[in-house]
């Protein structure tokens, strides 16, 4: 059997010898911090000296069953706001992405292993960044908040569900009941006190969905991941510029694109910081999420989408707790993982900072009752 790099780096020729780039390939090498994809960095030098740089993603199968599907998504809704940015005169080569064709044409290449590539045009002048200034922040919530503002007429039963029952809260519990039933590694004696705050949440987890199932949140196209490092910022004027990693954008509700921004960045430590004092809300870069965000959705949420969204920031920071518990249980297969207990870092992290916003929950609350009135 040949070692793991050199299968990649055979794998990788492969794919790179499916497109046409405009040179010679310099490096191809692998970036970023995502947790589920591969993604390479392919540098191409042109005959004039000048180069070029692509994302050259391996779409994960183990996360997406139907990468076809969640590929049509990606063409559809990146057109779609093509469309509305050219129209509002800005421009679509940087405020959205855009996908290079293989040889044959093709939106993507299947590879030997049946693996799904696609090729993205790196969009220049950027920074994507794991951690900001509140000024930052703010900005980044700007542009999710005006993403869902721009998808609001998005027709959302012609997209596909890339990950059924994604952030269905309750869905995730059930999962996770049954990992723990396994428990096929024995891990779940370590994870005790975890598997006991997951049973003293239970009922959180049915608090959006039954709002959901009874109306009174409506269904929109959302993102789904909305982390820090899935908007890229403009060098010069830092405003966030292009909202990226588009595979989960689908049917979903619009708190938890709230909420996941607030769990990911209203805080000063990483998603898998062991020192759990370091692991808290600060509410301040909560206010400032709150700010911007209300500003780039600009009035296109209900008044019950408001009143929910500090909850939204509660669910999604279980429900990604809950995730993590699950798959250390289950022996880390979904989660890129860099240490045999990381899941369960991460799962600690977590339910440190669900118990930090539950503290402060009543501010959370007032902060976006604040801004709320304000943009009435
Ligand atoms: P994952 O699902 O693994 O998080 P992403 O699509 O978010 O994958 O890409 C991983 C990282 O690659 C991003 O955090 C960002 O740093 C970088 N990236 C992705 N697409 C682009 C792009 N078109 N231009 C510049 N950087 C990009
Ligand atoms: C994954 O791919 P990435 O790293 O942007 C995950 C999200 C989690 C996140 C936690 C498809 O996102 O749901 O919130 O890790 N994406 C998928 O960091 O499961
Ligand atoms: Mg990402």
């Amino acid at each position: 059997m040949l070692p793991e790099e050199t299968k990649e780096q055979k794998i990788l020729s492969e794919v790179l010898g499916a497109y046409d780039f405009p040179g010679t390939i310099i490096a191809a090498e692998r970036y970023g911090e995502g947790h589920i994809n591969d993604t390479f960095c392919v540098t191409v030098k042109r005959e004039d000296e000048t180069s070029a740089r692509y994302m050259l993603q391996r779409i994960s199968r183990a996360a997406f069953p139907h990468p076809e599907e969640l590929m049509q998504n990606f063409v559809a809704i990146t057109s779609f706001l093509r469309r509305k940015i050219e129209i509002s005169g800005g421009d679509p080569s940087r405020e959205t992405l855009s996908l290079d064709h293989t040889r044959d044409g093709k939106d993507f290449y299947t590879d030997s292993e049946n693996n799904v590539w696609r090729l993205v045009p790196f969009v220049e002048d950027t920074v994507c960044l794991q951690e900001a200034t509140p000024e930052l922040f703010e900005a980044s919530a700007r542009a999710f908040g005006h993403f869902q503002r721009m998808l609001t007429d998005y027709p959302a039963e012609t997209l596909y569900e890339t990950i059924p029952h994604f952030h269905d809260t309750e869905n995730r519990l059930t999962l996770f009941r049954k990992a723990l039933e396994r428990d096929t590694l024995g891990r779940s004696a370590k994870a005790a006190n975890e598997v006991r705050f997951v049973t003293e949440h239970e009922a959180d987890c049915s608090v959006a969905m039954e709002a959901l199932r009874q109306g009174i949140l409506p269904l929109r196209v959302t993102h789904n991941d909305t982390k820090l490092n899935n908007v890229l910022f403009d060098c010069k004027s830092g405003e966030g510029v292009c909202i990226i990693d588009l595979d989960t954008t689908m049917p979903g509700l619009a708190i938890f694109d709230f909420g996941d921004s607030i769990r990911f960045g209203a805080n000063h430590c990483r998603e898998d910081e062991k020192d759990l004092s370091l692991v808290n809300l600060d509410l301040d870069l909560y206010e400032r999420y709150t700010r911007g965000f209300l500003a780039g959705t600009d009035g296109c949420l209900t008044e019950a989408e408001l009143e929910y969204l500090p909850w939204g920031a509660r669910i999604i920071t279980l429900e990604l707790g809950i995730r993590f518990l699950t798959d250390y249980l289950e022996g880390d297969h979904y989660f890129r993982t860099s240490y045999p207990d990381h899941n369960l870092d991460r799962c600690r992290t977590q339910f440190k900072l669900l118990q930090d916003m539950e503290d402060h929950f009543s501010e959370m609350q007032a902060i976006v009752a604040k801004y709320a009135k304000k943009g009435l």
